[in-house]
Parts: structure tokens; C-alpha cells; sequence
């Protein structure tokens, strides 16, 4: 069935092709980890208010639920490190140590951003579901070191909508990656949060200079009426 639904999105009705196609369009949800903002992980153990973090966790289960229920492809992300670190390189683990929370050093939730710690865990309120696609990457970008665009491509996904955290980090550098592969993207300002308030504002407004340099920004209140003018799948 045609859908003709878009986003009210800034700078630009998103998406500029003209209507969101869900058989084209993945949500992607972005180290939603207990590292990230959760108690005792690393965000929490750098000194970080975790208010900021988990800011978005509500809007994006809610945006999840209605992603699901329309046939959204949903693509789930973890940043983290093998157990034995050799895929860690040397300045990104001493700079975490700097900052009291060195990468594979032991925490309140396991050893730092290692995976199968309970850390590195994707938290309760958007957690996959089993057939979701979960992405294990060891740097900052979804794209690099990822089979990411592969599962996209072989899904014939050409539209992203982003969510996760944290805003300048994580979510930027995949934006941008993804941009630079052709994706069509929307970020969901509600839908993001970052370890510093003045940064997570920065990252959003970046996104929409020079007419939409990486994609449009909307709320998730913006996406969630556009979705529901589109009918369910049979
Ligand atoms: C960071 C991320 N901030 N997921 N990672 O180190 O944004």
C-alpha cells in the first residue's frame, strides 16, 4: 500500500523524497547500554549526571513500540570491547583511564564497556526482541568494523531514523556515516541525550545547518504522528 506520510521535521519535511516507506525505513536505537546511563556504568563512573542520558529512554520505548507495530526494521547497537581488549586501541583506553573509568577495568557492573558484561547490556526499556539485529561495534560509528550497511543494503533499507546515545558521540559519528553512504536520515532530538546538555543541543543544531548538512531533526511526537497515519501491515 502508498503511504504518503512524512515528518514535520527541521530544517526540511522529512523524508525529502516524499513520503516514509516503511519497507525502506530501520529504526536505530544506539548503545542503549547500562554503560551509557545506567547506575554504576561508565558514563556513571566518569562523574556524568545520568538524568542526561536516560533523558530519551521514555520517548524511545515509545517510539520502539509504534516502529514495531508498523513493520520498522529495528537495528539495536552496543559499543563495547573483547574480553581479552584486542580491540581496543591503545589512546582510547588511556584516555578512559584519565577519566577514572579505564575500559576493562573492573566496575559495579562488570569490567568496563566489555562485552557480556552486564554493563554493556542493552537496558529493559527498549531491549531487542528476539529476529531484531544487534550490532556489536568497537568504536563510535554503527558503520565501522559493523556488517551494519550489509544488513541494511540486503534489506533494501534506504531511510534511518536514529535514536540512542549519546547525542555528539555516538549518534553524530553513525549519522554522519550514514549520510556519507546515501541513508536518508532523521534524528529524534527527544530521543537522544548526552553526558553534557550544551553539547547534545550543539550535535542537534549541526544537523540542520547548510539545509540538512546530515539529515532533519524531529521530536519523537513528530514521528509518532507521521507513523500513525500510516496503516498497520496486514
Ligand atoms: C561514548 C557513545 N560517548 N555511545 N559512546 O563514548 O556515545
Amino acid at each position: 500500500m502508498t503511504t504518503l506520510s512524512t515528518v514535520d521535521a527541521d530544517p526540511y519535511t522529512w523524508p525529502f523524497d516524499g513520503a516514509i516507506d516503511p519497507a525502506r525505513t530501520a529504526l536505530l536505537l544506539i548503545d542503549w547500554q547500562t554503560d551509557f546511563c545506567g547506575k554504576g556504568g561508565y558514563v556513571d563512573q566518569m562523574g556524568y549526571d545520568l538524568a542526561l542520558t536516560r533523558a530519551g529512554l521514555e520517548p524511545t520505548a515509545r517510539v520502539l513500540a509504534a516502529a514495531r507495530e508498523r513493520g520498522l526494521a529495528v537495528f539495536h547497537t552496543r559499543e563495547g570491547h573483547r574480553p581479552d581488549l584486542s580491540d581496543l586501541p591503545a589512546n582510547k583506553r588511556w584516555r578512559s583511564a584519565r577519566v577514572g573509568a579505564e575500559i576493562g577495568s573492573d566496575g559495579p557492573c562488570g569490567r568496563i564497556l566489555v562485552r557480556g558484561e552486564p554493563g554493556w547490556e542493552i537496558v529493559p526499556e527498549v531491549a531487542p526482541l528476539p529476529g531484531e539485529a544487534v550490532i556489536d561495534k568497537p568504536g563510535k560509528g554503527a558503520f565501522y568494523a559493523t556488517d551494519l550497511d550489509l544488513l541494511l543494503r540486503a534489506r533494501g533499507i534506504t531511510h534511518l531514523i536514529l535514536t540512542g546515545i549519546t547525542t555528539d558521540v555516538c549518534v553524530h559519528t553513525t549519522m554522519r556515516e550514514a549520510n556519507d553512504r546515501g541513508y536518508e536520515c532523521l534524528v529524534l532530538s527527544d530521543c537522544t541525550g548526552a553526558t553534557e546538555r550544551r553539547h547534545h543541543e550543539a550535535a542537534l543544531s549541526m544537523v540542520t545547518m547548510q539545509g540538512g548538512i546530515f539529515g532533519a531533526v524531529a521530536t519523537s511526537e513528530q514521528l509518532l504522528v507521521a507513523l500513525g497515519a500510516i496503516p498497520a501491515p496486514a
